[in-house]
């Protein structure tokens, strides 16, 4: 089964939002298996945005991200990399439907509220950068056979 870091950003945690976001994800029968609220280093916002190094935005980005703590989580589920970017919904609020957290409490791409990896492969190195493995659980939900196929 995938599994796919997620955080609730620092505009998240300080806008009260991270119930609703966990509360989606949840909803949605993705399995929770790790979380820790944290406050981001320069140098894990650096190793995390490393592809960003280039951007024109790589500066804010950072400032952004380490301006608060965020609510780091690893989420589990099949297919779980694309189910929690679709939840999140597309990088900039003002585009694509309503209907996901960013679309429905966000309006800046530089306040998006979330984090999810965006594919598989990241996924594997964001949650081995963020979490030690003694922080992921594995557990049996008792209602996996209803969500799960
Ligand atoms: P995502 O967070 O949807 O995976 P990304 O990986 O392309 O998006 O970019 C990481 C973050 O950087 C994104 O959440 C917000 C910021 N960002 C991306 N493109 C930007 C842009 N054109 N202007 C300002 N910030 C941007
Ligand atoms: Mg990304």
């Amino acid at each position: 089964m995938e599994q796919t870091l997620v955080f609730v950003k620092p505009d998240g945690v300080q806008r009260g939002l991270i119930g609703e976001i966990i509360a989606r994800l949840e909803k949605r029968g993705l399995k929770l298996v790790a979380a820790k609220f944290m406050q981001v280093s320069e140098e894990l916002a650096g190793q995390h945005y490393a592809i960003h190094k280039n951007e024109p935005f790589y500066d804010s980005l950072i400032e952004y991200i380490t301006a608060a703590p965020v609510m780091a989580m690893v989420w589990e589920g099949n297919r779980a990399v694309e189910a929690v970017r679709q939840t999140m919904g597309d990088t900039r609020p003002t585009d694509g439907k309503s209907g996901s957290i960013r679309q429905d409490f966000g309006l800046e791409i530089g306040r998006n509220l979330t984090h999810a990896s965006d594919k598989l492969e990241n996924a594997k190195k964001e949650i081995e950068l963020w979490f030690s493995s003694e922080e992921i659980i594995s557990w049996q939900r008792v209602l996996d056979e209803w969500i799960f196929e």
